[in-house]
């Protein structure tokens, strides 16, 4: 894990608190050999610097934003606001907030021109942004797209498997 090189995924998550649940998400970039760049930016706590990743993150060679926050999750979209990059927005369910349902919609809700691909809250989110930004890469990287398939038939292995246990 990196926090200054600079790599084709960055995951950017508004406060330290939301490392456990993102480390999820970097672990999974890290098993389909992408280090990410790993930042901790608050789009309310520390606006300017959210601002000036976003203006800066595609000429430092970044080509996917994973934002994650909880609460009232405004990092997804600012950062999309100022970027052409493709943004993936996880969710986070955090103390004293909505178990998630806050994060949700201030993530989902973008208005029209400004899209961010919104996972779902939580650990399943973290995973799944890590596999959907390996897929964007993988449209232009022949090797990821082998190591996608790869992934996809282990995954549907396990769960024939488990189903042919059940029937032995
Ligand atoms: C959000 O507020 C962060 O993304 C975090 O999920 C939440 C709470 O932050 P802390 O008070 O734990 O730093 O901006």
């Amino acid at each position: 894990m990196s926090t200054e090189k600079t790599t084709p995924v960055a995951v950017v998550m508004g406060s330290q608190s939301d490392m456990e649940v993102m480390q999820g998400c970097v672990d999974q970039l890290i098993e389909f050999g992408i280090e990410p760049t790993v930042r901790i930016i608050s789009a309310h706590r520390t606006p300017d610097i959210a601002a000036e990743f976003a203006d800066n993150a595609a000429e430092k060679g970044i080509k996917v934003i994973i934002a994650a926050a909880g609460m009232a999750a405004h990092l997804a979209g600012a950062l999309a606001g100022r970027t052409t990059l493709p943004v993936i927005g996880v969710p986070l369910a955090v103390k004293g907030g909505l178990d998630g349902i806050d994060a949700l919609l201030s993530t989902v809700q973008m208005p029209p021109g400004v899209p961010v691909a919104t996972v779902a809250i939580g650990k399943p989110g973290a995973k799944n942004a890590a596999i959907l930004a390996v897929q964007i890469l993988a449209l232009s990287d022949e090797a990821l797209a082998k190591k996608l398939a790869e992934f996809k038939s282990a995954q549907a292995k396990t769960v024939i498997e488990k189903d042919a246990s059940l029937r032995q």
